[in-house]
Formats: structure tokens, sequence, C-alpha cells
């Protein structure tokens, strides 16, 4: 099985500013910690990162026959972009929407997912761990059923 991690706009940044709200771990340490978790499960992951709305929505296009679920951290997109909601609406996969921060503990804009409603669910505020849970229940979810 392949798992597809998309990561949004600005989070190839991390760990270069704001550690307060994002920590320390950088985009790289991630995908290594979850190549290394994908590896230990037998799954292959594909990880993607963009600054940019449409490789976002021609990533999702690409992987969606190929794929058994979606991790992905759309960044501010988050609030935003029906365009990426489209294109994730039309995948018939598992989808869980990763934040590191408690966006909910942040401003009022934040509080507020378009993505959330057609995703299975979400984690928010776990740090980048939550990567990491994201992949354990997508592939518990899926060998359970
Ligand atoms: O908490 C999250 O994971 C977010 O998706 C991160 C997005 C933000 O717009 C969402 O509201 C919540 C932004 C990521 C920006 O990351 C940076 C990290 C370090 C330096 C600059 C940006």
């Amino acid at each position: 099985m392949r798992i597809l991690v998309l990561n949004g706009p600005n989070l190839n940044m991390l760990g270069t500013r704001e550690p307060h709200i994002y920590g320390a771990t950088t985009l790289a340490d991630i995908e290594r910690a979850m190549r290394d978790r994908a590896a230990a499960r037998g799954v292959d992951i594909d990880f993607v990162q963009s600054n940019h709305e449409g490789v976002i929505i021609d990533t999702i296009q690409q992987h969606q026959q190929t794929i058994g679920g979606i991790i992905i951290n759309p960044g501010a997109f988050t609030h935003y972009s029906y365009a990426i909601r489209d294109a994730l609406s039309a995948v018939s996969v598992p989808i869980i929407e990763v934040h590191i921060s408690n966006v909910y503990k942040r401003e009022p804009f934040r509080h507020h997912s378009v993505i959330a409603p057609i995703a299975t669910g979400q984690i928010a505020g776990l740090g980048w761990r939550g990567y990491l849970h994201a992949l354990d229940w997508v592939l518990d979810s899926t060998a359970n059923t």
C-alpha cells in the first residue's frame, strides 16, 4: 500500500522560525520519521510539500488511483481552499487532516477548516507526532476493515 503525505504552504520553513508554535522539528525530520514508521509497517509513502495550490491539486489527482490514504496538512489553505477540498472530495480513500499547532487556541480565522467536513478525521495540536498518529490510524483502520 502507498500513503500520500501532503504538506501545504510554508511548511517547508518548519524548524526555522516560530518554534514556540510549531516546534524545532523540520519537515525533513518529519519525512524521515514517517518513512521509518512506514517501512516498519511495510508500506510506502509519497511525501510532497508545495507552496502552490495547483500543485497540491495535481498531486492529489495524479495519486488518487494508487494510494490507500491521504495525510494532509494543507497549511493556510485549510481555511479557504475550496479547490483543494473539491480535489479531496473526489478521492475514495481515508483522508486525515493534520495540524501541528492547536488551531482552535489561535486566531479566529484558524478555527474554521473547509477541509474538515470532507475529511475522515482531524488531528490538531499534537505537534509533528500528529503525522505519525495519522499514519498509524490509516494503517490500523485499513487492516481492520
Ligand atoms: O498548525 C498547522 O499545522 C497549520 O496548518 C500550519 C499553517 C497555518 O497556516 C495553519 O493555520 C495551521 C502554517 C504553517 C507555517 O509554518 C511555518 C513554520 C515556520 C516558519 C514559518 C511558517
